[in-house]
């Protein structure tokens, strides 16, 4: 392969049309559509006792209001559970519209569709729905000691419960090395709840076509091959029948792989049983209670070491509050649970969770999916075992490193994919002192120091994360060049932001030999690539970009096999440069890949595209066309599948220095430092873009992002008036160098990169605070004002 566009910083060729306004969104599409809003639960648990439609009736443009009972019974069954796991003995998942209990606040009852949305939203407001108040669960330790239940057949409100041990090498348990330790420290730890809040809400668009009997579905989704198959189960189908877009998205984070969303069932099936378009578009506060959130975990903590910070034993019990429903499985928590030991070995660990109904918004991943969760209780345990034995918390750190030498390791556990969790590569010391350089950490006391003469409180933090990127189980890609040379490539995964477009043209341009400009890219449109997994997990680059690698070797491979022929010389003597086949050495010698493209078909016709006609090529005429040989197919075109044996994992270091006002607790990030490993870099200036929008989201779930429920199972902050996200006034400018161990796992040795910049974000802003006022930060994200109450309980 080529490396000139392998690893060079190319401009985003996605960003001149998205950033001019030229994006095509599932809200641009569809003029003309019918347009549906629903009835959402104003309560957060409750028996509908009646739904009363009488008054909306005569609303001029109504075409019509569908309840549970109007589905038909495929579809009046609850929605998938995506990720089962034996763990997860009570899962529970809604249905597509409410049938009889409504468990949160915004969950959909009735369903509108109308002449607008406008209208719509009149008639929702004339329907009437008698719920009798049932009492709402809500907090995680309060569901787990409540009498109260979320479904009345889940016990205790424990959905799943799951206890995973790794034992000392010699045989000995967490809990016994932890009593025998020279030293011991047990702690609490919070994170609240946040949420994936892209700037495009979720949206549906979808057409029947009665003659045809199909269905072409456009959903702002993070897998348009998932939502196709449930679409084709839900309206019963056949799959051949039904075609899924994703058109541009405008961010996802994690909550559009979901699938099916009730919406994107109910669209298309109101769709098809009126015969006319029909669309849907999420406004803001239908993402905030109806969508999905996450992080909200309590962990407890309970440590063994010895003299010098040397982890014998760990122990964590973690709450994990999953809301109404769990249609992704315990992904979540097994993600914390198993990502928390992060770059460390520790002598032996236990850990449990049980995961939680409440009467509160259901949770599924969010960009880090349980990770930010994990490495905060791993870094606040680095940290206290630090302050406990006085001693630098980088030392800790490193005493506890896995060293080079030492990969593959397996750290003991079954990981999300259900595999055992071994990292592939990395090195974690380079990492760290790579990041010390960066930040300046040696010289920082000093700066301290200085601060503290001028009477200003500064603070240095540090985090360090493990994270498991390209999950499998595969993804596909799709290449073929055409006879004006152009080269077009598919994959079946979606995009929502991530630069695919210029990532995945780099790949194939560098692995074919031809200028990107002629490369064009296609992703989630099952018209296109019919088999797919979904972008999530950081697994794109791992999974698609090693697939169209694949994919364009054959494609290269057949090319010099039909060069070869036509210039009579070996295929091993060919070359690819610039569109062009050559003979190694002999300048002459060549022919245009266009040429190959025309050769590869018996037909051997050439489009002008300019005149639109038809050439013969090369004196073929009608009579002496080559047969397709056996084992061959007419076209310069391939197909291959990457599927990993298992993840591969990235890594890295992030610090940040913060400023505390000393008299208003105000928290300001001076600096912000990013070492960051994700094997071989594709595209540096992507990799970097990533990682300032994922420490952005980190900054804002350290500082400011909550979700504030009331007793009553109301959401009082959901609206960007009251849910306080990051301006880029809050951000500093983020410093960043790259490490490249590349993973051995893969053809192209690369790592995923999409969510590092968000995972150490809570751990890295805490450990900085909790430096500038010497008072533990154990609880995040952290206001001011809860600054300020820490500071007073310290002093009394
Ligand atoms: N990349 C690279 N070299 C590497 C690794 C990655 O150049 N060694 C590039 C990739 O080619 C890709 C980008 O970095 O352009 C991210 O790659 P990857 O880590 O494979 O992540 P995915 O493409 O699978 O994206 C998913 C990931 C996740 S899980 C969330 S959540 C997330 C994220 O990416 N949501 C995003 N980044 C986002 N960025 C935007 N703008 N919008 C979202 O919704």
């Amino acid at each position: 392969m080529s490396t000139k566009l392998f690893g060079e910083p190319v401009q985003r060729r996605e960003d001149p049309r998205l950033l001019t306004g030229q994006g095509r969104y599932v809200d641009d599409l569809g003029a003309g559509a019918l347009e549906v809003a629903f009835v959402r639960s104003p309560h957060a648990h409750a028996r509908i006792r009646d739904i009363d439609v009488s008054d909306a009736l005569d609303v001029e443009g109504l075409v019509a209001i569908y309840t549970w009972e109007d589905l038909p019974t495929l579809l009046a069954q609850p929605l998938p559970l995506l990720i089962p796991h034996p763990a997860l003995t009570h899962g529970r998942t809604a249905y597509p519209l409410a049938r009889d209990v409504v468990r949160h606040v915004g969950e959909p009852v009735v369903m509108v569709v109308a002449r607008d949305r406008y209208l719509a939203e009149d008639v929702c407001a004339l329907i009437q729905v008698d719920y009798e108040l049932l009492k709402p669960v809500v907090g995680v330790e309060e569901a787990a000691q409540s009498a109260q239940l979320v479904h009345e057949d889940v016990p205790d409100n424990v959905g799943a419960h799951l206890i995973q041990e790794v034992p000392s090498a010699d045989g000995l348990d967490a809990r016994e090395l932890i009593e025998t330790a020279p030293h011991t420290l047990t702690f609490r730890l919070d994170i609240e709840r946040s949420a994936s809040m892209p700037l495009e809400g979720r949206g549906v668009y979808a057409r029947w076509d009665a003659d045809d009997r199909s269905l072409r579905v456009y959903s702002s989704t993070q897998t348009s091959t998932s939502v196709r198959m449930a679409i084709a189960a839900k309206l019963g189908l056949p799959l051949p029948k039904v075609e899924v877009i994703a058109p541009d998205v405008g961010g996802g984070f994690g909550v559009k792989i979901v699938h099916p969303w009730p919406e994107e069932v109910l669209v298309p099936w109101a769709a098809m049983l009126l015969g006319h378009e029909v669309k849907w578009t999420e406004d803001r506060r239908e993402h905030f209670v109806s969508s999905a959130h996450e992080r909200a975990q309590v962990q407890f903590v309970r440590v063994g070491f010895d003299d010098d910070g040397r982890v014998l034993g760990l122990d964590v019990n973690i709450l994990h509050d999953h809301g109404a429903y769990t249609p992704y499985g315990i992904i979540v928590p097994i993600i914390t649970s198993t990502q928390l030991l992060g770059p460390y070995k520790i002598g032996a660990y236990r850990v449990e969770f049980s995961s939680i109904y409440t009467n509160t918004v259901q949770v599924t991943p969010y960009r880090g999916a349980g990770r930010p969760q994990g490495v905060f209780c791993m870094e606040r345990t680095m940290d206290h075992i630090a302050e406990y034995l006085g001693a630098d918390r980088t030392a800790v750190r490193e005493i506890n490193f896995i060293q080079p030498d030492e990969f593959p390791y397996d750290q003991g556990l079954i990981f999300q994919d259900g595999r055992p969790l071994i990292y592939d590569s990395g090195d974690y010391p380079e990492s760290l002192r790579l990041l010390k350089e960066l930040i300046g950490w040696d010289g920082f006391p000093a700066l301290k120091a200085q601060a503290a003469a001028e009477g200003r409180r500064i603070g240095l933090g540090i985090g360090c994360y493990v994270e498991g990127t390209g999950v499998g189980p595969y993804e596909g890609g799709h290449v073929q060049i055409t006879s004006d040379g152009r080269v077009h490539v598919s994959t079946g995964l979606t995009s929502q932001g991530q630069g695919h477009e210029t990532v995945f043209a780099q790949i194939a341009a560098a692995e074919l030999g031809v200028p990107m400009e002629r490369v064009s890219v296609v992703t989630g449109d099952t018209r296109r690539f019919g088999y797919a997994v979904g972008t999530f997990a950081s697994r794109a680059a791992v999974m698609s970009g090693n697939a169209i690698a694949l994919a364009c070797r054959k494609v290269r491979e057949k090319a010099l096999r039909i060069a070869a022929e036509a210039l009579e010389a070996d295929p091993r003597d060919l070359e690819i440069i610039d569109g062009e086949v050559r003979v190694v050495g002999s300048p002459g010698a060549s022919i245009p890949l266009a040429t190959v493209a025309v050769l590869s078909n018996p037909l051997r016709y050439a489009f002008d595209s300019e005149t639109a006609r038809a050439t013969q090529f090369a004196g073929a005429s009608s009579f002496d066309r080559p047969p397709v040989e056996a084992g061959e197919e007419p076209g310069l075109e391939g197909r291959d599948y990457y599927s990993p044996i298992r993840s591969t994992f990235a890594s890295g270091m992030h610090a940040a220095i913060v400023e505390t006002d000393s008299l208003t607790a105000e928290i300001r990030i001076l600096r912000y430092a990013v070492v960051h490993d994700c094997g071989n870099l594709i595209n540096p200036m992507i990799v970097e873009g990533q990682i300032h929008g994922g420490v952005a989201q980190g900054v804002g779930g350290a500082l400011y992002e909550r979700m504030v429920y009331d007793d009553h199972g109301q959401l009082l902050n959901a609206s960007f008036m009251d849910f306080l996200m990051p301006y880029a006034t809050e951000i500093p400018s983020i410093e960043t160098a790259h490490l490249e161990t590349p993973s051995p796992l893969n053809p192209l040795g690369i790592k995923g990169a999409g969510e590092a910049g968000v995972i150490p974000g809570s751990a890295v802003i805490a450990s900085a605070i909790e430096d500038a006022e010497g008072i533990r930060i154990d609880k995040m994200p952290i206001s001011p004002s809860e600054l300020f109450d820490l500071r007073r309980a310290a002093t009394g």
